[in-house]
């Protein structure tokens, strides 16, 4: 039987390129703590159904989306992970109406933006459901407060999402580097499986709720029927799994405001901002229609946004549509 080659580890990457470096020092130790918390995570979301963990909790949210209890737990083992990782200043979170400051004046500390179980609404049909990260670095002599969590997603140093699906696949992006490693079920380790992701120049799929095109303006119903009218849609219900499948093999997701849901339905500082790093990253763009997501000066950290990323070409095209173009 041929020699399996070694793949590098997401300790053995991380380690490599930020421990021992200074400035990024806690950066290893803030992205491990994120990969411990969803390898329990995704043990719970598997035996959810076996030990009767399904179901909600009966609170709703700071978004009044109901609470089930797999998000409560999710979030109690992220912050629990990433508080024990030393660097971690402050914490924001989709379950948590607050932030959580854990160390306003930590050294090399940085800020984690979390939506700690993404697709809530598909966790009792087993269908891939995922966990998005934002990372910012605190600044010397920075005391962290409430507003601290507010910088744009432009100053993001890291982002990180896991899709929870047929594998579990772990995303980290950074400066013009984006990589996959998958959950290894002997080892219990992630192993790098997909170095260097870029965007496919191709794009098959876009990924929209049509449903909603009845209460979209004129100008946005003429922008997804441009995606409709080239592109095979693909539209699973979780932000985090549809993105992953365009990322890897070429595709557009669009979230547009509607008369509704008049921000939008998804968050700026944990879904948005995270995946528009990545998707940049990746040579792709994301916009709101209107502007750049990674430019929003945040005004509340629980705040929504039109959200539309993937192909940058294709992105582009359906921006200068909804614009009257
Ligand atoms: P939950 O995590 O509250 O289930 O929301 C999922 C989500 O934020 C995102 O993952 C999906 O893309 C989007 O909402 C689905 O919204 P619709 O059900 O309106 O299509």
């Amino acid at each position: 039987m041929p020699e399996t080659e070694h793949r590098i580890s997401l300790e053995e990457y991380a380690t490599s390129k930020w421990l021992g470096n200074g400035q990024t020092d806690g950066l290893a130790d803030v992205i491990l703590a994120i990969a411990d918390g969803s390898i329990r995570v995704q043990q719970q979301v598997r035996q959810a159904t076996l030990v009767d963990a399904l179901g909600t909790t009966g609170d709703t949210n700071v978004g009044g989306d109901i609470v089930q209890r797999l998000d409560k737990a999710s979030s109690d083992i992220f912050v629990e992970t990433l508080s024990q990782s030393r660097h971690v200043a402050a914490i924001g979170c989709e379950e948590i109406e607050m932030p959580v400051i854990v160390d306003s004046n930590v050294d090399n500390g940085y800020i984690v933006l979390m939506d700690p179980l993404d697709g809530s609404s598909n966790i009792d049909v087993a269908v891939s459901i995922g966990s998005i990260f934002g990372i910012w670095q605190k600044k010397p002599n920075e005391t962290v407060n409430d507003h601290s969590l507010l910088k744009p997603g432009n100053e993001q140093v890291a982002a990180v999402y896991v899709v929870y699906g047929s594998s579990t696949v772990l995303v980290l992006a950074t400066e013009n580097n984006v990589c996959g490693f998958t959950l290894d079920s002997t080892s219990g380790a992630y192993a790098m499986t997909h170095p260097n992701i870029k965007i496919p120049a191709d794009c098959p799929y876009y990924s929209t709720n049509e449903g909603n095109n009845k209460v979209l303006d004129g100008p946005t119903q003429k922008g997804i029927a441009l995606l409709r009218n080239k592109y095979s849609q693909r539209y699973v219900g979780s932000l985090v799994a549809d993105f992953h499948r365009n990322l890897l093999k070429g595709g557009v997701f669009a979230y547009p405001a509607d008369q509704i849901l008049k921000d939008g339905r998804l968050r700026l500082m944990y879904e948005a901002n995270p995946l528009g790093f990545v998707v940049e990253q990746a040579g792709g763009a994301a916009s709101t229609g209107y502007e750049r997501i990674l430019d929003i000066i945040p005004e509340q950290l629980h705040q929504r946004t039109p959200l539309i990323l993937g192909n940058k070409d294709v992105v582009e095209d359906t921006v200068s549509v909804i614009r009257g173009g």
